[in-house]
């Protein structure tokens, strides 16, 4: 092991669709955090561990931070983004390339607060038409200290992710590895799988309903070679039961013949997995039903 190896933690924070969880899903390797190209699908604040020759580092993905405070469910997702920037080494603050929002203001006040290094990384610059239309945007920031470094990547193309990795090394302390080196996530498989599973239905299906379903997974055991998970989709009303099923039951098991798919390659064995929906009246309007999913178990 090198003489200088260094470990820390680095959050991702930034608001909702910046591509915060596709990040950490490259810098590991495999998909732990869930992604869709609608806003607020994290949920729960989730670590990802890269292990190189000189240094681990654990990158938390967080939910995105918004501005919609009205419903349990937002106050819940942003109250977990903002909690996890305590007592790490370095924030990388997500936006996309040439947008700023109002929302990315809120975001930038609040890390202005904290005497953390941060990193602004504009995700997306695959979309930008070439590099010199970046010019004006990043020009904004500089002359400003609020940030130590500015990193335009695309987190779906891998571009520029060696350039961020080192920035946040080199702001990490000299300390030996957390994790065994293989380990991915510090998140259990149960709670992975029932993340896939929310993930296929995000996906599925429109509007409000992603907002409106939660999974809870009842059996995760493993009987010779093969894992059995049962997985609970809990919706707020008896009639969205019908569209999360489809007709002839074609939504879920499309969702479930994927999220089957996904586990076996993460957790490297069969997969035996059973869905049921199932319907409270109001789950996601309660903070405590919200957080007592998010934790591992
Ligand atoms: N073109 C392009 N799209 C990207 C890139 N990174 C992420 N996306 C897309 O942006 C959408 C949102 O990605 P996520 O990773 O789920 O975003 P997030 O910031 O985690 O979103 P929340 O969890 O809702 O806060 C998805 O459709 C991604 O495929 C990128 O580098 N380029
Ligand atoms: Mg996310």
């Amino acid at each position: 092991m090198a003489d200088d190896f260094r470990c820390g933690t680095a959050t991702i924070v930034g608001r909702p669709n910046v591509g915060k969880s596709t990040l950490l899903n490259r810098l590991v390797g495999q998909k732990v955090s869930i992604t869709a190209s609608k806003p607020q699908t994290t949920r729960h604040r989730i670590g990802g561990v890269l292990s190189r020759g000189d240094a681990q580092i654990v990158f938390v993905d967080t939910p995105g931070i918004h501005r919609d405070r009205r419903s349990a469910m937002s106050r819940y997702l942003n109250r977990t983004a903002r909690g996890a920037v305590d007592g790490v080494d370095v924030v990388i603050f997500m936006v996309e390339a040439l947008r700023w929002t109002d929302e990315d203001d809120d975001v930038r006040r609040e890390l202005r607060e904290g005497r953390k290094p941060v990193l602004l990384v504009p995700n997306k610059i695959d979309r930008v038409p070439g590099r010199a239309a970046l010019l004006p945007y990043l020009e904004r920031f500089r002359g400003e200290d609020e940030f130590d470094e500015i990193i335009p990547i695309s987190a779906r193309r891998n571009e520029s992710l060696g350039a961020l990795v080192d920035q946040v090394r080199a702001r990490l302390p000299v300390a030996p590895a957390m994790f065994p080196p293989d380990a991915l996530t510090d998140r259990s498989e149960r709670f992975l799988a029932g993340e896939l599973v929310r993930e296929k239905l995000t996906r599925k299906l429109d509007q409000e309903l992603p907002y409106r379903l939660a999974v809870e997974i009842e059996r995760f055991r493993r009987k010779k070679r093969v894992l059995h998970v049962s997985a609970v989709v809990w919706v707020e009303r008896p009639s969205q039961k019908g569209i999360v099923i489809g007709k002839g039951g074609r939504v879920l098991k499309a969702a479930g013949a994927e999220a089957r798919a996904n586990m076996e390659s993460l957790f490297g064995s069969r997969v035996h997995l059973e869905i049921w929906v199932k319907a409270r009246a109001g789950w996601s309007n309660d903070e405590r039903v919200l957080r007592s999913l998010g934790h591992d178990g």
